[in-house]
């Protein structure tokens, strides 16, 4: 396979309470699809306060902490697993900047948001935290390894 010298990793993506409210869903899996990117998870979910704590465990100590607990259990957020040849770093260039305000245009939050607490979706920050957070988001069974039948030239 030609692409078979290239690693192959997984990420884990979620479109934010904001991004669901504001009806962004589409859109932001769109941009990942035409990347060419392997969606292998996908789910609508209202998660607890103890996953969101444990999910954002390394800004414990951060001021902000309390409040984007808040708001990623405001509401229901959507879990996607992506994979493909350097998808974790790839997903945060088509992610963009933390800060919409720094995000350049182009990509999702510099499209689409306006500030930090507010910033539509996340995206694993590297290999390793990628299968972490979708072991993590993921029940066993819920995320499918399957093979695309066309298009060899993408992964
Ligand atoms: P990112 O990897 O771009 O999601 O950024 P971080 O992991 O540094 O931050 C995680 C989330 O914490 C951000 F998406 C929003 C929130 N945050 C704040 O609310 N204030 C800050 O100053 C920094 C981050």
């Amino acid at each position: 396979l030609i692409a078979s010298l290239e690693q192959v990793d997984q990420t884990y993506i979620m479109v934010k309470p904001d991004g669901v409210q504001r009806g962004l869903v589409g859109e932001i899996i769109s941009r990942f699809e035409k990347k060419g990117f392997k969606l292998t998870g996908l789910k609508l979910f209202q998660c607890s306060k103890e996953l969101a704590e444990e999910h954002y465990k390394d800004l414990k100590q951060k001021s902000f902490f309390p409040k984007l607990i808040d708001y990623i259990t405001s509401g229901p957020v959507v879990c996607m697993a992506w994979e493909g040849v350097g998808v974790v770093a790839s997903a945060r260039k088509l992610i963009g900047a933390t800060d919409p305000l720094q995000a350049e245009p182009g990509t999702i939050r510099g499209d689409l948001a306006v500030q930090t607490g507010r910033n539509v979706v996340h995206g694993s920050d590297s290999p390793e935290n990628g299968k972490r957070e979708i072991a993590l988001w993921f029940k066993e069974g819920e995320v499918c390894d399957w093979t695309p039948v066309q298009s060899p030239w993408l992964r």
